[in-house]
């Protein structure tokens, strides 16, 4: 049997979020409710990444900032082959979205019900109906065909090639837990260096057949203290997408290499929730703290680990934001006994047990968990803020995290994915940070 994997390919990975709304009592309804309006919620979800995303999308396609790859250019009077750029990169970010997003539901129902099917509603079809005259479906899909602002256009020579930048996040050589995906149809997007060369590729999209296994893996430049602990290695190799400046001089343990919470997705957090005062509970090196403290007034930052707690300075000094943090060397279960601390939100980000974390199918966040089960975290957290947000494993139960509402109570999931792969899923309590969908 051949096997195959998707390999999203940027310089740096794109970050998707799916999110749903769910109400402790009415879980089977609301899967019956999602699963009947699947395109409908595909379309209204990629309108919201589009617009949201496509300024950068575009730039980063046009600014290649790295050795080789030049950027491309066009010509001042050729807003037409800029507009056929937009459609391209439009269209083929749709179908990666498409891919994504059928790979996010089938995450959802499993979780949510232990018979999955594996072709809930007969999506599938349908799917790859859109690899097939995809502006002509785009359309007919109602979706909007105007593209991202011209503002880029510059001068002299035009180019009509589209280079392939490789994310810094999966190209990673020895990892070899690339998500298993289906194979993607090549569509009929004209990339002849492409279709020429060994690997096929819709663009963003690598299909690759994985073959034999490189023997001898390079670990030129690998510095020692991760030869030393070969475990870290595959995190290393993502280290500018976990700290974007790294290079700068950030300080990581080993515990922080595999908990720390990747740029993008505590930038995406931070952003989500911007308010006065924040307790980040689990701070380790400071991944969430340092973006948090970039939209909100005051940062609380707490860690067990005085260790922890000295890189996380260390580290946002780097980002020149150690001035809105107060650091907290303690044990947030004590601390959060004595009473003192209220805030507008708070953030748990618990070990999860280590690595390990992903060898059950089903993660119980009322068993693995530390330094306690989700329900007492919940209640210690909650007299502290009434908005509380969990940062947990994908694997996790969904059911467990919807029970965690109070009846009565609503929550909001988010998965959050790095390109093709799932990373982790944030779950919201709290009404005033809930965001409803526009329907
Ligand atoms: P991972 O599963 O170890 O990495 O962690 P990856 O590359 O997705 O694994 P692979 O085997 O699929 O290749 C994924 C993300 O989960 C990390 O980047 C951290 O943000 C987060 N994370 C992992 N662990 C073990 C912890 C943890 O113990 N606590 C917290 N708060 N986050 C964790
Ligand atoms: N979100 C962080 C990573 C958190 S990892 C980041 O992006 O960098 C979880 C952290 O919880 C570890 O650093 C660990 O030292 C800390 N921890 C464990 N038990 C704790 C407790 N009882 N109180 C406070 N911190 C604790």
């Amino acid at each position: 049997m051949t096997d195959y994997f998707v390999e999203s390919v940027g310089s740096v990975p794109t970050l998707y979020v799916f999110r749903n709304i769910f109400e402790a009592k009415e879980i089977s309804e609301q899967i019956q409710l999602f699963a009947g309006i699947y395109e409908e919620e595909l379309n209204k979800s990629f309108i919201e990444f589009w617009s949201l995303n496509s300024d950068k999308i575009l730039a980063e396609r046009l600014w290649i900032n790295e050795t080789n790859r030049e950027p491309i250019w066009f010509a001042e009077s050729d807003v037409e082959s800029y507009q056929n750029f937009c459609e391209q990169i439009y269209v083929e970010q749709y179908q990666i979205y498409i891919k994504i997003y059928y790979e996010y539901y089938k995450h959802l129902h499993k979780s949510l019900t232990e018979k999955f099917d594996d072709q809930p509603i007969s999506c599938e079809e349908e799917i790859d109906a859109s690899f097939v005259d995809d502006f002509e479906k785009l359309q007919l899909l109602g979706l909007p065909t105007a593209f991202g602002r011209g503002t880029v256009v510059k001068q002299t020579k035009s180019k009509r090639s589209y280079p392939k930048v490789y994310s810094g996040y999966f190209s990673d050589e020895d990892n070899d837990c690339a998500t298993v995906m289906d194979p993607v149809k090549i569509n009929d997007l004209k990339d002849d260096d492409v279709k020429n060369s060994g690997t096929s590729s819709v663009h963003d999209i690598e299909v690759k057949v994985i073959g034999k296994k490189k023997k001898n893996r390079k670990l030129k430049g690998v510095p020692d203290f991760v030869l030393e602990n070969k475990e870290i290695l595959k995190y290393w190799r993502k280290r500018f997408s976990l700290f974007s400046r790294y290079d700068d001089g950030i300080r990581l343990d080993c515990e922080s290499w595999f908990s720390v919470t990747p740029e993008k997705i505590a930038t995406h957090l931070a952003d989500r929730l911007s308010c006065d005062l924040i307790i980040d509970a689990f701070c380790g090196c400071g991944g969430n703290a340092i973006q948090f403290a970039r939209t909100c007034n005051r940062v609380i930052a707490i860690d067990i680990d005085p260790i922890k707690i000295s890189m996380a300075k260390h580290n946002a000094k780097i980002y020149g934001v150690d001035h809105k943090i107060d650091f907290i060397i303690g044990d947030f279960l004590q601390l959060s006994r004595c009473g003192r601390f209220h805030s507008d939100i708070i953030f748990l980000s618990p070990p999860w047990g280590g690595p390990k974390y992903k060898r059950k199918d089903h993660y119980d966040i009322e068993n693995y968990l530390q330094p306690c089960n989700a329900s007492s975290l919940m209640e210690t957290a909650k007299s502290i803020s009434e908005n509380v947000v969990f940062y947990l494993p994908r694997n996790t139960t969904i059911s467990q995290v919807i029970k965690l509402a109070d009846k009565g109570n609503r929550c909001e999931v988010e998965h959050n994915y790095l390109d093709s792969r799932l990373v982790a899923i944030t779950a919201l309590y709290g009404e005033s940070i809930l965001k409803e969908k526009d329907i």
